[in-house]
């Protein structure tokens, strides 16, 4: 299969660009191949958005949202295809897959309903017989840059507000994960969307994602990956004076406190540690734990680390996947080396898998790091696989500060059976998302997904609050006086 630009509502015929191979990172086997776009492409469907953007913001919102509906029955209708394509392409298994695309379907219904909400605001006026409201208009052509990790439902947090708002957007997903997105220009396109609303362009960040930073006519980026590249995208944003949605990194910590439930703590850290092979900007990599509870809880998590089973995700009975490229094995062990140099004791994992089928993809033994102190490089950098540090603390206030001593603040979690320290937590835990006796991850899509600090630069998807991404705020005043009437002046004696 060859995977081409899906622009002004069709399917380019590209003969003479570029492709390269998307690859099944369980087993090796090359799935398609996909075009790569130049800046020319970009041109080409910013056009088709522009002129589609123009007609897109006239149709009544209500009526916008009925497209989502559509797109959302579809992608119910097809969640089990869906599900096993991401799992081909991307590596998480099938469970996830199927909660991933579900979390897609929840967006979609979600944001559906915003076509009949997208509140703004009446207000009084300071001035006799005259009306002030404020509503939120569409901005125009928005450009979308999606990560492999999560290749359709971060797309959809996206692209949905960016659909009911009245945007056109362009859409760069992942070079490792084009066939999503390809699916889901075949929903966009069964659901009626009109053409140029929604445009796919596949290729490099430093060729198409420049390309559409550089655009005069995209007016904002929404932007989810690492934070080396994140960086890259905003001051480049900068530059262009272009407004920009930042979501990247994490090193989300569970804390599990003296009086936690011990059992529901291991669960918890090895779904959000584990799960996903760890690459999820929400996983778990470091359990800050009291000293009390230190022994008795490192037991436990090994005697369940060692009932992981490890393979292709197809396989239903598999609980951790591969991880995406051998640029990630490298990336991955090259912390296990850093860890141990720092001092840290490696129990458990700390290895590439090989041997039968492990040698066909890309596989990272679990790991368990203990003995780490808060300062090391593996407690304090983003590993984006499935390793975990163990860091001792001996009380409440010292387990908040090593959760909030990193640079990044995205998610976080605390055991304990305590109400008082429970509250406490939440209002002291420095990052976007905080959960009480659960683990990191499992953000649902109705509220504001996000972080401080070093994961974003203040803005959210998901939620309302993806909604002021992808608006503009419009301040508007009708003077029903029949005179002249001037603010600030005429109504003081
Ligand atoms: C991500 O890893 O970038 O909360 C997204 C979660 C998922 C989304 C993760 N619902 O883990």
């Amino acid at each position: 299969m060859k995977l081409t630009n899906f622009v002004n509502g069709g399917f380019q015929q590209e003969e003479s660009a570029e492709f390269v191979p998307v690859v099944n990172p369980a087993t090796g086997e090359e799935l398609a191949t996909v075009q790569r776009s130049t800046a020319a492409d970009v041109e080409e469907a910013v056009k088709a958005a522009k002129a589609a953007q123009k007609k897109w913001a006239l149709v009544p919102a209500p009526k916008r949202a009925d497209y989502l509906y559509e797109i959302g029955r579809l992608m119910k209708e097809r969640k089990e295809h869906l599900a096993s394509v991401l799992t081909k392409e991307m590596g998480k298994v099938i469970e996830e897959g199927r909660g991933e695309v579900q979390e897609g379907i929840d967006m979609a219904f979600y944001m559906a309903g915003e076509g009949r909400r997208l509140f703004g605001e009446t207000t009084p006026s300071e001035l006799a017989d005259k009306f002030a409201m404020s509503v939120r208009a569409p901005i125009g052509v928005v450009g979308l840059i999606t990560p492999w990790n999560f290749p359709v439902a971060i797309a959809t947090w996206k692209s949905f507000p960016a659909i009911v708002a009245g945007n056109a957007f362009i859409w760069k997903p992942a070079t490792e994960t084009p066939m999503m997105a390809y699916e889901m220009a075949k929903i966009f396109k069964e659901a009626g969307l009109p053409d140029g609303v929604a445009n796919i362009v596949f290729g490099s960040g430093s060729e198409v994602g420049t390309a559409m930073i550089e655009h005069r006519d995209i007016r904002v980026i929404s932007f989810t990956g690492s934070t080396d590249t994140g960086r890259k995208v905003a001051e480049l944003c900068g530059r262009h004076l272009k407004k920009v949605s930042l979501e990247m990194g994490g090193k989300n910590a569970v804390i599990v406190m003296d009086d936690a439930d011990l059992d529901l703590a291991v669960d918890g850290i090895l779904w959000s540690a584990f799960g996903t092979a760890g690459q999820r900007c929400t996983a778990c990599s470091r359990v800050i734990v009291h000293k009390a509870a230190k022994e008795k809880l490192q037991q436990r998590l090994l005697e369940k680390m060692d009932q992981l089973t490890i393979g292709d995700g197809m396989d239903e009975t598999v609980k951790v996947g591969p991880v995406i490229n051998q640029k990630a094995l490298e990336k991955i062990h090259s912390y296990i080396e850093i860890g141990k140099e720092e001092g840290a004791e490696l129990i458990r994992g700390g290895e590439i898998l090989t041997g039968g089928h492990f040698d066909k993809g890309n596989y990272y033994a679990p790991t368990l790091f203990a003995g780490v102190t808060p300062g090391m490089r593996i407690a304090q950098e983003e590993i984006f696989g499935p390793v975990i540090s163990l860091i001792e603390v001996a009380s409440f206030e010292e387990a908040i500060e090593v959760n909030n001593g990193v640079i990044y603040g995205l998610s976080s979690s605390i055991f304990t059976a305590d109400v008082n320290r429970a509250f406490k937590a939440q209002r002291d835990l420095d990052t976007g998302i905080v959960y009480i006796n659960a683990g990191t991850t499992g953000a649902e899509i109705h509220l504001p997904f996000g972080g401080t600090k070093g994961t974003g630069n203040g803005h959210r998807d998901s939620g309302v609050a993806a909604l002021d991404v992808f608006t503009e705020w419009k301040s508007i005043y009708v003077d029903f006086s029949g005179k002249l009437q001037r603010a600030q002046i005429d109504n003081k004696a």
